[in-house]
Protein backbone atom coordinates (compact mmCIF):
# COMPACT_ATOMS: atom_id res chain seq x y z
CA UNK A 1 0.00 0.00 0.00
CA UNK A 2 2.83 2.35 0.71
CA UNK A 3 3.36 4.30 -2.15
CA UNK A 4 0.76 4.87 -3.35
CA UNK A 5 -0.61 8.05 -3.52
CA UNK A 6 -3.55 8.26 -1.92
CA UNK A 7 -6.07 9.38 -4.47
CA UNK A 8 -5.07 6.51 -5.76
CA UNK A 9 -7.00 4.48 -2.98
CA UNK A 10 -10.62 3.58 -3.30
CA UNK A 11 -11.92 5.98 -0.77
CA UNK A 12 -9.92 8.65 -2.59
CA UNK A 13 -11.04 7.67 -5.75
CA UNK A 14 -14.56 7.56 -5.10
CA UNK A 15 -14.66 10.80 -2.97
CA UNK A 16 -13.19 13.35 -5.32
CA UNK A 17 -14.37 11.84 -8.40
CA UNK A 18 -11.06 11.25 -9.44
CA UNK A 19 -9.79 9.30 -12.91
CA UNK A 20 -13.23 10.16 -14.55
CA UNK A 21 -11.62 10.38 -17.84
CA UNK A 22 -8.57 8.09 -17.65
CA UNK A 23 -10.42 5.37 -15.85
CA UNK A 24 -14.48 4.01 -15.81
CA UNK A 25 -15.31 5.43 -12.92
CA UNK A 26 -17.98 8.12 -13.10
CA UNK A 27 -16.91 11.41 -11.54
CA UNK A 28 -18.22 14.02 -13.73
CA UNK A 29 -21.86 14.59 -13.35
CA UNK A 30 -22.15 15.72 -17.03
CA UNK A 31 -21.29 12.13 -18.02
CA UNK A 32 -24.07 10.76 -16.47
CA UNK A 33 -27.47 9.42 -16.28
CA UNK A 34 -28.16 8.94 -20.33
CA UNK A 35 -30.35 6.76 -21.64
CA UNK A 36 -28.00 4.82 -23.78
CA UNK A 37 -26.40 3.77 -20.65
CA UNK A 38 -29.19 0.69 -21.59
CA UNK A 39 -29.35 0.76 -25.05
CA UNK A 40 -29.80 -2.34 -25.05
CA UNK A 41 -33.33 -1.68 -23.68
CA UNK A 42 -34.88 0.70 -26.23
CA UNK A 43 -37.54 -1.92 -27.18
CA UNK A 44 -39.26 -2.55 -24.04
CA UNK A 45 -41.50 0.20 -24.72
CA UNK A 46 -43.43 -0.40 -21.05
CA UNK A 47 -40.48 0.30 -19.17
CA UNK A 48 -38.50 2.56 -21.19
CA UNK A 49 -39.62 5.32 -19.73
CA UNK A 50 -38.94 4.18 -16.04
CA UNK A 51 -35.81 2.49 -17.47
CA UNK A 52 -34.74 5.84 -18.32
CA UNK A 53 -35.98 7.52 -14.74
CA UNK A 54 -34.24 4.53 -12.65
CA UNK A 55 -30.99 5.11 -14.58
CA UNK A 56 -30.88 8.65 -14.04
CA UNK A 57 -31.53 8.59 -10.61
CA UNK A 58 -28.56 5.63 -9.64
CA UNK A 59 -26.70 6.64 -13.18
CA UNK A 60 -23.99 8.41 -10.95
CA UNK A 61 -23.11 4.98 -9.62
CA UNK A 62 -22.24 3.11 -12.92
CA UNK A 63 -19.53 3.05 -14.86
CA UNK A 64 -19.30 4.85 -18.57
CA UNK A 65 -18.61 2.79 -21.71
CA UNK A 66 -18.67 -0.73 -22.84
CA UNK A 67 -15.88 -3.45 -21.80
CA UNK A 68 -14.64 -5.59 -24.98
CA UNK A 69 -16.32 -9.26 -24.14
CA UNK A 70 -14.67 -10.69 -27.22
CA UNK A 71 -11.32 -9.62 -26.78
CA UNK A 72 -11.52 -10.80 -22.97
CA UNK A 73 -12.72 -14.03 -24.02
CA UNK A 74 -15.82 -14.45 -21.99
CA UNK A 75 -19.38 -12.53 -21.22
CA UNK A 76 -20.80 -12.00 -18.49
CA UNK A 77 -24.14 -12.47 -19.94
CA UNK A 78 -23.32 -16.12 -21.59
CA UNK A 79 -21.85 -17.02 -18.44
CA UNK A 80 -25.14 -17.06 -16.71
CA UNK A 81 -25.83 -20.09 -18.10
CA UNK A 82 -22.80 -20.96 -19.38
CA UNK A 83 -22.29 -24.83 -17.35
CA UNK A 84 -19.54 -26.77 -18.18
CA UNK A 85 -20.72 -30.54 -17.75
CA UNK A 86 -17.43 -32.33 -18.65
CA UNK A 87 -16.95 -35.31 -21.32
CA UNK A 88 -19.23 -38.14 -20.12
CA UNK A 89 -17.81 -42.17 -20.03
CA UNK A 90 -18.38 -44.98 -17.76
CA UNK A 91 -16.32 -46.86 -15.17
CA UNK A 92 -16.04 -50.87 -15.43
CA UNK A 93 -18.48 -50.97 -12.71
CA UNK A 94 -21.11 -49.25 -14.10
CA UNK A 95 -20.86 -45.56 -12.77
CA UNK A 96 -20.62 -42.32 -14.65
CA UNK A 97 -17.45 -40.87 -14.85
CA UNK A 98 -17.13 -36.89 -15.78
CA UNK A 99 -13.85 -35.69 -17.07
CA UNK A 100 -13.26 -32.02 -17.70
CA UNK A 101 -10.13 -30.40 -18.63
CA UNK A 102 -9.16 -27.61 -16.77
CA UNK A 103 -5.76 -24.95 -17.90
CA UNK A 104 -4.14 -22.37 -15.58
CA UNK A 105 -2.79 -19.31 -17.67
CA UNK A 106 -1.73 -15.82 -16.99
CA UNK A 107 -4.18 -13.42 -18.92
CA UNK A 108 -4.76 -9.42 -18.98
CA UNK A 109 -8.49 -8.61 -18.78
CA UNK A 110 -11.05 -5.98 -18.90
CA UNK A 111 -12.54 -5.82 -15.67
CA UNK A 112 -14.54 -1.96 -16.20
CA UNK A 113 -14.40 -0.16 -19.52
CA UNK A 114 -10.88 1.01 -20.24
CA UNK A 115 -9.22 -1.01 -16.56
CA UNK A 116 -6.92 -4.12 -17.49
CA UNK A 117 -6.36 -6.28 -14.73
CA UNK A 118 -3.88 -8.89 -15.23
CA UNK A 119 -5.53 -11.95 -13.87
CA UNK A 120 -4.77 -15.96 -13.50
CA UNK A 121 -7.33 -17.47 -14.89
CA UNK A 122 -8.67 -20.88 -14.97
CA UNK A 123 -9.97 -21.64 -19.23
CA UNK A 124 -9.04 -18.16 -19.49
CA UNK A 125 -12.08 -16.47 -18.06
CA UNK A 126 -13.00 -15.42 -14.36
CA UNK A 127 -15.00 -17.10 -12.81
CA UNK A 128 -13.69 -19.96 -14.01
CA UNK A 129 -15.56 -22.53 -15.68
CA UNK A 130 -19.01 -23.45 -13.61
CA UNK A 131 -18.50 -27.19 -13.41
CA UNK A 132 -21.90 -28.76 -12.82
CA UNK A 133 -22.31 -32.72 -12.28
CA UNK A 134 -24.55 -34.89 -10.51
CA UNK A 135 -24.23 -36.64 -7.32
CA UNK A 136 -22.59 -39.94 -7.19
CA UNK A 137 -20.49 -39.45 -10.35
CA UNK A 138 -16.55 -40.14 -10.76
CA UNK A 139 -15.65 -36.49 -11.41
CA UNK A 140 -11.72 -36.52 -12.87
CA UNK A 141 -10.30 -33.00 -13.42
CA UNK A 142 -7.39 -32.76 -15.65
CA UNK A 143 -5.83 -29.79 -15.01
CA UNK A 144 -2.55 -28.39 -16.75
CA UNK A 145 -0.73 -25.18 -15.49
CA UNK A 146 0.36 -23.00 -18.33
CA UNK A 147 1.04 -19.89 -16.00
CA UNK A 148 3.87 -18.28 -14.85
CA UNK A 149 3.23 -19.69 -10.87
CA UNK A 150 2.83 -22.76 -8.77
CA UNK A 151 -1.60 -23.14 -9.13
CA UNK A 152 -3.86 -26.23 -7.73
CA UNK A 153 -8.08 -26.97 -7.88
CA UNK A 154 -9.37 -26.90 -4.55
CA UNK A 155 -12.57 -28.44 -4.41
CA UNK A 156 -15.28 -28.12 -1.87
CA UNK A 157 -16.75 -31.16 -1.28
CA UNK A 158 -16.00 -34.94 0.44
CA UNK A 159 -12.10 -35.87 -1.28
CA UNK A 160 -9.23 -37.52 -0.06
CA UNK A 161 -6.63 -35.50 1.78
CA UNK A 162 -4.15 -36.15 -1.64
CA UNK A 163 -6.82 -34.52 -3.93
CA UNK A 164 -7.36 -31.79 -1.82
CA UNK A 165 -5.18 -29.32 -4.08
CA UNK A 166 -3.02 -27.73 -1.04
CA UNK A 167 0.57 -27.65 -1.19
CA UNK A 168 2.09 -31.02 -0.98
CA UNK A 169 -1.33 -32.16 -2.82
CA UNK A 170 -1.50 -31.29 -5.90
CA UNK A 171 -0.02 -28.48 -6.24
CA UNK A 172 0.93 -27.67 -9.97
CA UNK A 173 4.45 -26.21 -10.89
CA UNK A 174 4.50 -24.37 -14.11
CA UNK A 175 4.10 -26.56 -17.21
CA UNK A 176 2.94 -29.43 -15.45
CA UNK A 177 -0.47 -31.18 -14.67
CA UNK A 178 -2.30 -33.15 -12.07
CA UNK A 179 -5.23 -35.41 -12.09
CA UNK A 180 -7.77 -34.86 -9.10
CA UNK A 181 -10.50 -37.26 -8.55
CA UNK A 182 -13.23 -37.59 -6.07
CA UNK A 183 -17.35 -38.65 -5.85
CA UNK A 184 -19.30 -36.14 -6.30
CA UNK A 185 -20.37 -35.64 -2.71
CA UNK A 186 -22.28 -33.88 -0.68
CA UNK A 187 -24.84 -32.46 -3.45
CA UNK A 188 -25.08 -28.86 -3.40
CA UNK A 189 -23.34 -25.52 -4.82
CA UNK A 190 -19.42 -25.38 -4.02
CA UNK A 191 -16.87 -23.81 -5.80
CA UNK A 192 -13.09 -24.66 -6.65
CA UNK A 193 -10.29 -22.02 -6.19
CA UNK A 194 -6.60 -22.07 -6.45
CA UNK A 195 -4.90 -23.01 -2.70
CA UNK A 196 -1.22 -22.14 -3.73
CA UNK A 197 0.60 -19.52 -1.40
CA UNK A 198 0.15 -16.68 -1.25
CA UNK A 199 -3.53 -17.50 -0.67
CA UNK A 200 -5.30 -14.08 -1.12
CA UNK A 201 -3.33 -12.95 -3.93
CA UNK A 202 -3.79 -16.39 -5.94
CA UNK A 203 -7.87 -16.08 -4.78
CA UNK A 204 -7.90 -12.43 -5.73
CA UNK A 205 -5.90 -12.59 -9.26
CA UNK A 206 -9.30 -14.74 -10.51
CA UNK A 207 -9.20 -18.46 -9.38
CA UNK A 208 -11.91 -19.50 -8.81
CA UNK A 209 -15.46 -21.00 -10.11
CA UNK A 210 -18.50 -22.68 -9.23
CA UNK A 211 -18.79 -26.46 -8.43
CA UNK A 212 -22.47 -27.44 -8.26
CA UNK A 213 -23.35 -30.93 -7.41
CA UNK A 214 -26.70 -31.62 -8.30
CA UNK A 215 -29.23 -34.14 -6.46
CA UNK A 216 -29.35 -37.52 -7.85
CA UNK A 217 -33.73 -38.23 -7.52
CA UNK A 218 -33.22 -41.92 -7.01
CA UNK A 219 -31.75 -41.03 -3.37
CA UNK A 220 -33.71 -38.69 -2.00
CA UNK A 221 -37.24 -40.58 -2.54
CA UNK A 222 -38.78 -38.65 0.16
CA UNK A 223 -37.84 -35.15 -1.69
CA UNK A 224 -38.10 -36.02 -5.79
CA UNK A 225 -39.63 -33.90 -7.09
CA UNK A 226 -37.43 -31.04 -5.15
CA UNK A 227 -34.19 -33.02 -6.77
CA UNK A 228 -35.57 -33.49 -10.01
CA UNK A 229 -36.15 -29.59 -10.25
CA UNK A 230 -32.26 -29.31 -9.44
CA UNK A 231 -31.24 -31.91 -11.94
CA UNK A 232 -29.75 -30.61 -15.12
CA UNK A 233 -31.96 -31.84 -18.32
CA UNK A 234 -34.56 -33.52 -16.21
CA UNK A 235 -37.97 -31.41 -17.59
CA UNK A 236 -38.56 -29.97 -14.22
CA UNK A 237 -35.12 -28.68 -14.31
CA UNK A 238 -35.77 -26.80 -17.58
CA UNK A 239 -38.79 -24.96 -16.85
CA UNK A 240 -36.43 -23.06 -14.06
CA UNK A 241 -34.11 -19.78 -15.12
CA UNK A 242 -31.21 -20.93 -13.60
CA UNK A 243 -28.02 -18.46 -13.38
CA UNK A 244 -24.57 -18.68 -12.14
CA UNK A 245 -23.60 -15.99 -10.35
CA UNK A 246 -20.02 -15.59 -8.35
CA UNK A 247 -19.35 -12.44 -6.62
CA UNK A 248 -15.98 -10.73 -7.07
CA UNK A 249 -14.00 -7.86 -7.02
CA UNK A 250 -10.55 -6.67 -7.52
CA UNK A 251 -7.90 -4.57 -6.74
CA UNK A 252 -6.61 -3.08 -9.25
CA UNK A 253 -3.20 -1.39 -7.49
CA UNK A 254 -2.58 -4.36 -5.02
CA UNK A 255 -2.56 -1.88 -2.39
CA UNK A 256 -4.75 -4.67 -0.23
CA UNK A 257 -8.06 -2.91 -1.06
CA UNK A 258 -10.59 -3.44 -3.75
CA UNK A 259 -11.21 -0.65 -6.32
CA UNK A 260 -14.04 -2.90 -8.24
CA UNK A 261 -16.79 -5.30 -7.12
CA UNK A 262 -19.33 -7.18 -9.64
CA UNK A 263 -20.92 -9.99 -10.26
CA UNK A 264 -18.88 -12.52 -12.81
CA UNK A 265 -16.18 -10.00 -13.22
CA UNK A 266 -17.60 -7.07 -14.90
CA UNK A 267 -18.56 -3.96 -13.02
CA UNK A 268 -22.13 -2.94 -13.57
CA UNK A 269 -22.78 -5.53 -16.69
CA UNK A 270 -25.95 -6.23 -15.40
CA UNK A 271 -26.59 -3.09 -14.78
CA UNK A 272 -26.24 -2.03 -18.75
CA UNK A 273 -27.51 -5.43 -19.99
CA UNK A 274 -30.37 -6.06 -17.98
CA UNK A 275 -30.89 -9.85 -17.36
CA UNK A 276 -34.22 -11.03 -19.05
CA UNK A 277 -36.40 -13.15 -17.13
CA UNK A 278 -40.05 -14.26 -18.41
CA UNK A 279 -42.11 -13.72 -15.48
CA UNK A 280 -43.95 -16.94 -15.56
CA UNK A 281 -41.01 -19.33 -15.17
CA UNK A 282 -39.25 -19.23 -11.43
CA UNK A 283 -35.54 -18.10 -10.99
CA UNK A 284 -32.57 -20.19 -9.27
CA UNK A 285 -29.75 -18.52 -8.89
CA UNK A 286 -26.56 -20.35 -7.94
CA UNK A 287 -24.26 -17.86 -5.45
CA UNK A 288 -21.00 -17.95 -4.56
CA UNK A 289 -18.71 -15.15 -2.76
CA UNK A 290 -15.27 -15.40 -3.67
CA UNK A 291 -14.77 -11.28 -2.50
CA UNK A 292 -10.90 -11.36 -1.24
CA UNK A 293 -10.01 -8.22 1.53
CA UNK A 294 -13.46 -7.22 2.43
CA UNK A 295 -14.69 -9.92 5.11
CA UNK A 296 -18.50 -10.55 3.32
CA UNK A 297 -20.96 -9.63 0.68
CA UNK A 298 -24.28 -9.55 -0.48
CA UNK A 299 -27.23 -10.30 -2.66
CA UNK A 300 -30.12 -7.99 -1.98
CA UNK A 301 -33.45 -8.44 -4.42
CA UNK A 302 -35.68 -5.74 -4.61
CA UNK A 303 -39.85 -5.69 -5.22
CA UNK A 304 -39.51 -9.59 -4.11
CA UNK A 305 -38.31 -11.97 -1.57
CA UNK A 306 -36.72 -15.48 -2.44
CA UNK A 307 -35.84 -18.62 -0.80
CA UNK A 308 -32.49 -19.54 0.00
CA UNK A 309 -30.45 -22.89 0.73
CA UNK A 310 -27.30 -22.58 2.41
CA UNK A 311 -24.79 -24.10 0.86
CA UNK A 312 -27.06 -25.62 -1.50
CA UNK A 313 -27.34 -28.70 0.68
CA UNK A 314 -30.86 -29.28 1.37
CA UNK A 315 -33.81 -29.60 -0.31
CA UNK A 316 -35.61 -26.81 1.84
CA UNK A 317 -34.82 -23.78 2.06
CA UNK A 318 -32.54 -22.49 5.21
CA UNK A 319 -34.09 -19.31 5.15
CA UNK A 320 -37.47 -18.73 3.82
CA UNK A 321 -38.76 -15.37 2.43
CA UNK A 322 -35.97 -13.20 3.17
CA UNK A 323 -34.89 -10.41 0.39
CA UNK A 324 -31.11 -10.25 1.10
CA UNK A 325 -28.04 -12.56 2.23
CA UNK A 326 -24.77 -12.04 3.40
CA UNK A 327 -22.07 -14.64 2.83
CA UNK A 328 -18.39 -14.74 4.21
CA UNK A 329 -15.83 -16.04 1.63
CA UNK A 330 -16.62 -19.03 -0.08
CA UNK A 331 -19.83 -19.15 1.49
CA UNK A 332 -22.34 -19.89 -0.87
CA UNK A 333 -26.08 -20.77 -1.64
CA UNK A 334 -29.49 -21.35 -3.97
CA UNK A 335 -32.14 -18.30 -4.25
CA UNK A 336 -35.04 -19.25 -5.59
CA UNK A 337 -37.55 -16.87 -6.45
CA UNK A 338 -40.45 -15.83 -9.25
CA UNK A 339 -42.43 -12.79 -10.28
CA UNK A 340 -45.28 -14.92 -11.46
CA UNK A 341 -46.98 -14.97 -7.81
CA UNK A 342 -47.56 -11.43 -7.15
CA UNK A 343 -50.08 -9.13 -8.99
CA UNK A 344 -48.08 -6.48 -8.46
CA UNK A 345 -45.16 -7.70 -10.31
CA UNK A 346 -45.42 -6.18 -13.56
CA UNK A 347 -42.83 -6.28 -16.09
CA UNK A 348 -40.25 -3.90 -15.61
CA UNK A 349 -36.76 -3.90 -14.32
CA UNK A 350 -36.40 -5.02 -10.65
CA UNK A 351 -32.88 -4.16 -9.41
CA UNK A 352 -30.38 -6.66 -7.38
CA UNK A 353 -27.26 -5.52 -5.84
CA UNK A 354 -24.78 -6.16 -2.64
CA UNK A 355 -26.11 -3.63 -0.23
CA UNK A 356 -23.06 -2.50 0.95
CA UNK A 357 -23.58 0.62 -0.61
CA UNK A 358 -19.73 1.14 -1.73
CA UNK A 359 -19.60 -2.32 -3.34
CA UNK A 360 -22.45 -1.42 -5.45
CA UNK A 361 -21.23 1.84 -6.27
CA UNK A 362 -18.34 0.20 -7.60
CA UNK A 363 -19.37 -1.94 -9.84
CA UNK A 364 -21.59 -4.86 -7.99
CA UNK A 365 -25.57 -3.94 -8.90
CA UNK A 366 -27.84 -5.67 -11.80
CA UNK A 367 -31.35 -5.83 -12.88
CA UNK A 368 -33.82 -8.37 -13.83
CA UNK A 369 -35.97 -7.58 -16.42
CA UNK A 370 -39.20 -9.29 -16.10
CA UNK A 371 -41.10 -9.25 -19.17
CA UNK A 372 -44.22 -11.73 -20.07
CA UNK A 373 -41.85 -13.54 -23.22
CA UNK A 374 -38.84 -13.33 -24.74
CA UNK A 375 -38.87 -11.33 -28.05
CU1 LIG B 1 -2.97 -20.04 -8.10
Amino acid sequence: MSGWPVDLKRRGLMGAGLLAASSALVGAKGALGQGDQVSGHQGHNSAAADTSAHVNAHGEMITVGDVDSANNGFDPTAMLTEWDTGEVSYLPDGRKLRTFQVTAEDKEIEIAPGVKFPAWTFNGRVPGPALRVTEGERVRIVFKNFGSHPHSMHFHGFHAARMDGIPGAGLVAPGEEFTYEFDARPYGCHLYHCHALPLARHIHKGMYGLFVIDPDPARHPEMAEAAKSRLLGTPENARWQEMAMVMNAFDTNFDGENEFYACNTIAHCYAKKPIKVVRSRPVRIYLVNVTEFDPINSFHLHGNFFDYYDQGTTLTPTLKTVDIIMQCQAQRGILEFTFAEQSDHEPGLYMFHAHQSEFTELGWMGMFDVVEALS
